[in-house]
């Protein structure tokens, strides 16, 4: 699709108004939300990933195509969130202390609310004690924290200690995820699940309540 293309390229120079066009002209075009999402725009940051990785693109562009993923995003929000699923449980969700990348966690909870799930979003930078408050004073079912960093993913077995402490552990389903964890770094800091994607978060989520 030369569209997809374009709009990598847009994406890349973090033409934000391109972007949302192109979303806009994709979904006419009869695509799936959902294919918009992982097909044009996630498979554009991934270029722009690289690239960061690479040293080829720096803070200030990435930040750009942040935002224009972001805005198109903000079109693709309603239409995933319209499934009209039941509601299927209650998720407090937030990107750990230090930690300030909130893209991906922001495409998790709209999945999670596609899927009929209750999100309350936390946003970014959160000290174990915001999360123990939001789940406290929300009564969720569920625990979901992100991190892009490798220096900020240790801070989730905190968190997952503190809930221990305060002996808490055992009435969430703790869910974790972000680029650079795995399975085994989901384990070994004591969580129930890591998830890959959204598309895997929302499946755990499901598994777990049921
Ligand atoms: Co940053 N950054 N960044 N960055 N950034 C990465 C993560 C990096 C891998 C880039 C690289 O070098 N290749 C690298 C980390 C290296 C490492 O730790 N080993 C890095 C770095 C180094 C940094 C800074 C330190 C750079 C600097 O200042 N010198 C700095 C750190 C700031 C901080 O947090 N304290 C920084 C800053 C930034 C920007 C602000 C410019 C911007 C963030 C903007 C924003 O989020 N609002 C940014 C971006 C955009 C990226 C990359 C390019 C893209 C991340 C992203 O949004 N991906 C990233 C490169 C990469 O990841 N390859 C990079 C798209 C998103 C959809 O994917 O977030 O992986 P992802 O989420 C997926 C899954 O991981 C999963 O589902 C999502 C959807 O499928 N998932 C979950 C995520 N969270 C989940 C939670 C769950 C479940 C699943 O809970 C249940």
């Amino acid at each position: 699709e030369e569209l997809v293309a374009q709009m990598y390229d847009d994406l890349y120079d973090g033409l934000k108004e391109e972007i949302e066009e192109g979303v806009n002209i994709l979904l006419a075009r009869g695509w799936e939300p959902y294919d918009v999402l992982t097909k044009a725009l996630v498979g554009g940051m991934t270029i722009v990933g690289n690239d960061f990785r690479d040293g080829i693109l720096f803070v200030p562009e990435v930040l750009l195509a942040a935002g224009a993923m972001k805005g198109g995003m903000a079109i693709l929000k309603p239409l995933l969130a319209e499934t009209g699923a039941p509601r299927v449980g209650k998720m407090v969700i937030g990107t750990v202390k230090g930690d300030i990348h909130d893209i991906g966690k922001n495409l998790v909870a709209m999945m999670m609310e596609g899927a009929g799930f209750e999100v309350v979003d936390l946003g970014i930078n959160n000290a174990a004690d915001k999360y123990l408050d939001a789940l406290r004073t929300e009564g969720a079912d569920i625990l979901g924290m992100s991190a892009l960093l490798t220096t900020t993913m240790p801070y989730m077995k905190v968190v997952i200690d503190t809930l221990i402490a305060e002996g808490m552990r055992d009435d969430y389903i703790v869910l974790v995820g972000g680029a650079p964890l795995n399975e085994e770094f989901g384990r070994a800091i004591g969580a129930d699940a890591y998830c890959r994607d959204a598309a895997v978060a929302v499946e755990t989520a499901k598994e777990w309540m049921a």
